[in-house]
């Protein structure tokens, strides 16, 4: 299934190898203004190539807006974006068509469906999320009109973690740190492990400002449920934290709960969502991403026919996808805002009649 969103929703299409990648958005309201040059500065800041610390795969990343806007407002109908591919080396991949490359979703793949796309991983390549960031920077569009700002940076690299979160120090930073007390010691740790013909994972913090309180769908279409999801869809990612995540089952209620005044909450514990609903206060997520599966050391695994064989790659990966995942993650999120922002406004009958009251 390739489709994302209920009524601003998204479809990607494309392979690692194919000719193009790209999407469709769909439920986009008419009137918004497109401003191409922010939709290409959104590609360029997850695009491949860039330094050392990702992979050296040089791709222009380029789009290509085919439908759906004219003189530069949106029309109400369907955006496609189009994506070309330039830079593939489909023969770094010969030696790996018949096995399965550990930690990639090479095995269940070819269980699933008998066929697959060995170059570069096909479908299941992280290239695909280029789409999902040209899709995003529509949504992000729709969000300025509401003055809602998603930003993103990178917290932990290796287990060496952030104390500070300083957003505005991101785009200076070739690993989008948000602290620049460990980010040496962030980008040391990514060329030790690179040096080493390995690869470390890393973490990644998405933060809105200026969310209004009503974003969520209980009870199945809850905010922070949607948010896991689409955190979760991008490749690599193990777990998403909302808020204090995992440490809210460590400390006493007391100490979780944010107690309330009459300008807002004390605190922010829950990441900015209760019962599912954003609150108003900003909302926080983190979004753990796995080490690169695609390392040069030599592993064991099994090819096509089940025979145990050593497995050698090439190529060229990302040290640490966490990196340039971390700009797919805030891509999602405001994508999963848009939607949300989108279905809010049917919540009251005084809403509904704003919109037919003659
Ligand atoms: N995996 C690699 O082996 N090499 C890469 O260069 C690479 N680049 C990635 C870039 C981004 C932005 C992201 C989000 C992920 C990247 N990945 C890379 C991760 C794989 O696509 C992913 O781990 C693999 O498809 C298996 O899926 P899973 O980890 O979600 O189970």
């Amino acid at each position: 299934m390739n489709t994302f969103g209920h009524r601003f929703r998204f479809s990607t299409f494309g392979e690692s190898h194919g000719k193009a990648l790209g999407c469709i958005v769909d439920g986009v309201p008419a009137g918004i203004k497109i401003d191409e040059e922010f939709i290409q500065n959104e590609m360029d800041r997850r695009k491949p190539g860039k330094n050392k610390y990702a992979t050296a795969r040089k791709e222009g990343d380029k789009v290509e807006i085919l439908s759906g806007v004219f003189e530069g407002i949106t029309t109400g109908t369907s955006i496609s974006m189009v994506i070309f591919n330039e830079n593939q080396k489909s023969k770094d991949y010969t030696n790996v068509k018949d096995l399965f490359r550990p930690g990639h979703a090479d095995f269940t793949y070819f269980n699933k469906y008998g066929t697959r796309d060995y170059r570069g991983g096909g479908r299941s390549s992280a290239r695909e999320t280029a789409a999902r960031v040209a899709a995003g920077a529509i949504a992000k569009l729709m969000l300025k009109e509401l003055e809602i700002e998603v930003q993103s940076g990178i917290c932990a690299i290796d287990g060496v973690e952030a104390s500070e979160y300083d957003f505005s120090s991101v785009s200076d930073s070739e690993i989008f740190a948000l602290d620049k007390n460990v980010e040496q010691a962030q980008k040391d740790a990514i060329l030790a492990a690179k040096n080493k013909h390995n690869s470390v994972g890393g973490v990644a913090l998405v933060n809105v400002k200026n969310a209004p309180i009503g974003l969520g769908e209980p009870l199945y279409f809850k905010l922070d449920s949607q948010i896991a999801n689409a955190m979760m869809s991008i490749n690599a990612v193990k777990a998403v934290e909302i808020g204090d995540g995992t440490l809210s089952s460590k400390v006493k209620g007391y100490d979780n709960n944010d107690q309330i005044r009459k300008d807002g909450f004390k605190t922010n514990h829950s990441g900015g969502i209760l019962g599912g609903i954003s609150n108003g206060d900003d909302i926080n997520v983190k979004v753990y991403f796995k080490s690169t599966p695609s390392i040069f050391i030599k592993q064991e695994t099994v090819d096509i026919h089940n025979d145990e064989v050593d497995c050698e790659l090439k190529g060229r990966h990302d040290p640490c996808v966490a990196v340039r995942g971390s700009v797919v993650a805030e891509s999602m999120m405001a994508l999963v805002l848009a939607d949300m922002a989108l279905l809010n406004m049917s919540s009251k009958i005084e809403n509904v009649k704003k919109v037919y009251s003659k």
